[in-house]
């Protein structure tokens, strides 16, 4: 406002340029525009004169002069004092708008990716089939004609014509989810009458047919019921059937190649509608076409088990278990652990459980991707035996105060032997079975473990009769036993 006063009084008349900058100019150009329009100016000025202020330019006395040279002294302070908290305030307007235009693009962009994916078929046959001459083909004929249900009283027998018309959409993956389909026909003559605004009729067909031996005496039976219809249109314009239904139908089934029956279901009499000449594939140009928006499947993540351990576990163990899913097209939101015994164990990856029931569990993992799917269900047993009475150990039900690790039970053994474990707190364990030599021959644990009590299987079937070690070490343990294995 001050420095519009200054503009006034001095007859001074601004304009601001920034090259390539449009905003700036068009700014500029109404500020000038603006001298007689006081309301205009004020809305404009402040954004323009400050956003651009080092390379401000202004008319004095018909002259373009640039910078701040042609004003006073007085006018060079007004500027700047004014500039800065305008400048943040339009900083911050330009800042959201430039935001909000990008986000609006990058939302755009992903909806084209995301949504669909348009694909036009052209036919693999097409055909028409006459009923006055049941045995002729005429498979590659540029024109097809349709003429209506009944024939004419004086040719009772050679008027009924039909077109069938035939895709491959073996490349459509089985089950996309279909967001339309359209069928186009090319409609460029009618004969003897104006049929417009009439229906005629589609029939999906779903046995397969070949444009070159179909004959109207061979022809495929057809639903008894017309899955739509189209109207006619004047000469020479496109008709085109809406088909989303039946594609999705055909999609979901095995079927590579189907199509339709186009047919007039009126009969002579009741209207006097005697053909449509319609382009066939052989025509060369404007030949049918079906138009269809396959939309993105989301994919089935998969689950994996990585860990259930250990397995077989006594009863009362404490059993940790572990999994996690790959989603091609997303992520894992949730995960799903159930015991055909216990029913429903976790909602967490991973975990751990000493109250699972005696006897043998099929233990079943699922996860779920961003898009709501649960994948298959990966199953594994586990076996919960009877705690027995392995010599020195603790009792099952509390958690064990100190370390340690026994003998190994039976001992000697013939090729299978049970090593158990007391771990007092959580953290890493390793129990590794090691020859005579010192030489490392088996890792058994190599992992973090919760407290608990554990019992673990070694299977020694590969291995040479002999004497071995079984070593257990934590963060703060180490013991080992000597093992006799007798084959
Ligand atoms: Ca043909
Ligand atoms: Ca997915």
């Amino acid at each position: 406002m001050i420095f519009q006063r200054f503009c006034r009084r001095l007859g001074l008349r601004l304009a601001i340029r920034l090259p390539g900058d449009f905003r700036a100019y068009k700014c500029a150009w109404r500020f000038g525009d603006a001298a007689t329009d006081p309301g205009k100016t004020k809305k404009c000025f402040p954004s323009c004169k400050i956003l651009h202020l080092s390379t401000i330019h202004y008319i004095e006395g018909g002259t373009t002069r640039r910078g701040l040279g042609g004003l006073s002294q007085q006018q060079q302070y007004v500027i700047p004092a004014l500039s800065q908290e305008r400048k943040e305030r339009f900083m911050k307007i330009i800042t959201l708008g430039r935001n909000l235009v990008i986000g609006a693009a990058i939302l755009l962009l992903m909806a084209a990716f995301i949504a669909s994916a348009q694909e036009v078929f052209e036919p693999s046959d097409d055909a028409m089939v006459s009923r006055g001459d049941p045995n002729a083909n005429y498979g590659t004929g540029t024109d097809m004609v349709i003429r209506n249900r009944y024939g004419h009283p004086s040719h009772p027998d050679r008027w009924e014509c039909y077109l069938f018309i035939r895709f491959d959409l073996s490349s459509i993956p089985l089950g996309s989810p279909i967001e339309s389909a359209r069928l186009h026909l090319y409609l460029y003559r009618r004969w003897d009458s104006d049929p417009t605004g009439r229906n005629l009729n589609i029939y999906a067909v779903k046995k397969d047919w070949d444009e070159n031996t179909i004959t109207f005496a061979n022809q495929p039976v057809c639903p008894a019921d017309s899955s739509g219809y189209a109207r006619v249109p004047p000469n020479n314009t496109w008709m085109a059937w809406d088909v989303t239904e039946e594609v999705q139908a055909f999609v979901n089934q095995t079927l590579p190649n189907y199509g339709w029956k186009i047919m007039d279901n009126t009969r002579w009499g009741d209207f006097d509608i005697p053909m449509m000449y319609f382009y066939s594939k052989e025509f060369g140009s404007a030949i049918p076409y079906l138009e269809i928006e396959i939309g993105t499947a989301n994919q089935a993540p998969t689950a994996v088990i990585d860990h259930i351990n250990p397995n077989p576990a006594s009863q009362n163990d404490m059993v940790s278990f572990g999994g996690y899913g790959t989603d091609a097209d997303g992520f894992i939101v949730a995960y799903r652990w159930s015991s055909s015994l216990d029913g429903r164990l976790s909602s967490q990856p991973s975990f751990s459980t000493h109250s699972l029931s005696l006897g043998t569990h099929t233990i079943y993992f699922m996860v779920q991707d961003n898009n709501g799917t649960w994948s298959e269900e990966v199953a594994q047993i586990l076996e919960i035996e009877a705690t027995s009475a392995v010599p020195g150990r603790n009792g099952a039900q509390s958690l064990p105060s100190e370390h340690a690790l026994y003998q190994n039970y039976p001992n000697p053994f013939n090729a299978v032997t049970e090593i158990s474990y007391d771990i007092p707190h959580a953290e890493n364990v390793s129990l590794r079975v090691l020859n005579v030599l010192g030489q490392e021959v088996a890792v058994l644990v190599n992992e973090s473990q919760p407290a608990g009590v554990y019992r673990i299987r070694l299977d020694a079937t590969g291995l040479p009769s002999g004497i071995y070690f079984c070593q257990l070490t934590t963060g703060s343990y180490s013991d080992c036993r000597k093992m006799v294995l007798l084959k």
